[in-house]
């Protein structure tokens, strides 16, 4: 749906956009091709929903198909970021699924969607990395990477010009975690002008289905730190809250939870997958989202979630979903921003949503006075319209509205996250436990102490940007402590 705003600039939005960091500098056309990468269980299951909904924002059916009468559609859309077209005109996924044992992957290659993807993409090996970081980064990954790298050159081959690469994986499984650092690092050497995001999923005990997670979590930070351009964590336990209490599912499955995930990533991805003069170029907000190149870390809160059953879904404004990506309920992440302090703000809106209305809608929240921003970068919002209006998956759980907006910011309060982390790592390790499966596949005990440390820096990193300016003790060496990371 284009609304006749679609086709006019409307200078009022431009005047939210506060640019801290941004160069204001369009991603040149040239670079315009996205390769997503899903690994381990998670990584991948959160990539067979993402795929589903991509195909029906895009109107490609399960087979890669796209049908004459949606053609049309082309006009505005520009999907072949994310697909590319074989000679037949069926559509095929940029991606590249891999998980080191086979059951995940075979779920794909029998599933409704199991003629989508090219089978070559999708690589299994035999033998998971069973919860364990050393074994996905060290001993099973290494059979399995040279394999994905030369799939991610033939994909690369394939785009005109490549922008970057998506990198959805667990914090908490081996193959989640040790894999993808291994990979992160592999794409840091081979592609290393091109941007490589991660979605990453933060481990809850609801769900969670080992100890050592923590263990993961950490090393899988640490060693990806300097590869990753930004990573959007998202928390297993928010999102099972956000289901049981928005959805009123009693027990959410994973498929509830991937569900949920597949809108905020396709929000998120949606500038990159559709034209549209408000329509800010994802990059653009990445520039904003990342004021240091370590505090990389934005989480996602979206709204309306509502059921099916909801009598109230279409009476929600703009006003009131924007409002709601402010209450910490709904966020995908669990920490209190009241805690913290913002760093940037970027609302991706969808659908039936005008200039105007967000514009008084963004003004009444920074009135807000439990919205506090860092000091050196106060009005850190920026705004983008896609007027596709959001699309829900039959028989899902999500009610059909006609406007929904993904709010991604970056916040200190995140920092909590990491602490409990840090907390859970440092009550194992104090005991030594589990070290010895680590340490039998090839891991020195030197990265553990490393990898903590590593973590503890990242804190004060923290505690350091939400620091007032006048607060400490020399601003300019302040500045350039949190830029040399
Ligand atoms: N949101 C979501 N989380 C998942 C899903 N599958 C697993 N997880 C979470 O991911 C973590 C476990 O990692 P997995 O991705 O299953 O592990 P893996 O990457 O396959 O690694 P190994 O099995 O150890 O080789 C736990 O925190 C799970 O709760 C999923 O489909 N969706
Ligand atoms: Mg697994």
């Amino acid at each position: 749906m284009q609304t006749s705003e679609g086709n006019t600039r409307l200078p009022q939005v431009y005047t939210l956009l506060t640019t801290p960091a941004s160069t204001g500098a369009a991603v040149p056309e040239e670079e315009r091709e996205c390769i997503s990468m899903h690994v381990g269980q998670a990584g991948v299951q959160i990539g067979n929903a993402c795929w589903e909904l991509y195909c029906l924002e895009h109107g490609i059916e399960s087979d890669g198909i796209l049908p004459e009468d949606k053609k049309a559609c082309l006009a505005d859309s520009c999907f072949d970021t994310f697909f590319s077209e074989s000679a037949g005109g069926k559509m095929t996924p940029r991606a590249i699924m891999i998980d080191l044992e086979p059951t995940v992957i075979d779920e794909v290659r029998t599933s409704a969607y199991k003629l989508l993807h090219h089978p070559e993409n999708l690589i299994s090996g035999r033998e998971d990395a069973a919860n364990n970081y050393a074994r996905g980064f060290y001993t099973i990954g290494k059979d399995v990477i040279a394999q994905t790298m030369d799939r991610v050159r033939k994909l690369s081959d394939k785009c005109e010009g490549l922008q970057g690469f998506f990198v959805f994986h667990s914090f908490g499984g081996g193959t989640g975690s040790g894999f993808t650092s291994l990979l992160m690092q592999k794409l840091h050497d081979d592609y290393a002008r091109k941007s490589r995001l991660e979605f990453a999923i933060y481990p809850a005990p609801q769900v969670s289905t080992a100890v050592v997670e923590p263990y993961n979590a950490v090393f899988n930070t640490h060693t990806t730190m300097p590869n990753s351009d930004c990573a959007f964590v998202v928390d297993n336990e928010a999102i099972y809250d956000i289901c049981v209490r928005r959805l009123t599912i009693d027990r959410p499955s994973y498929a509830n939870l991937n569900r949920l995930i597949a809108q905020v990533v396709s929000s998120a991805t949606a500038s990159l997958r559709f034209d549209g003069s408000l329509n800010v170029d994802f990059t653009e907000f990445q520039t904003n989202l990342v004021p240091f190149p370590r505090i990389h870390f934005p989480m996602a809160t979206y709204s309306p979630v509502v059921s099916e059953g909801s009598a109230y879904h279409d009476a929600l404004t703009v006003a009131e979903i924007t409002s709601e990506c402010f209450e910490p309920p709904n966020q995908m992440v669990k920490c209190d921003p009241r805690h913290g302090k913002y760093m940037a703000c970027c609302m991706l809106y969808r659908g039936d949503v005008v200039p105007k209305d967000v514009n008084a809608a963004i003004a009444t929240m920074k009135a807000k006075s439990d919205i506090q921003f860092v000091d050196w970068c106060p009005t850190g919002f920026k705004v983008g319209i896609n007027y596709q209006p959001p699309v829900v998956v039959p028989g899902g759980d999500l009610a059909k509205t006609s406007r929904a907006v993904c709010m991604l910011s970056n916040t200190t309060a995140i920092s909590e996250a990491w602490q409990r982390l840090n907390h859970k790592f440092n009550l194992m390790y104090a005991k030594r436990a589990f070290v010895h499966w680590y340490v039998g596949e090839g891991m020195e005990m030197d990265e553990f102490v490393q990898a903590r440390e590593d973590m503890a820096a990242l804190e004060k990193d923290y505690a350091e940007v939400a620091a007032d300016t006048a607060d400490s003790d020399d601003d300019q060496l302040g500045a350039k402590d949190a830029s040399e990371y």
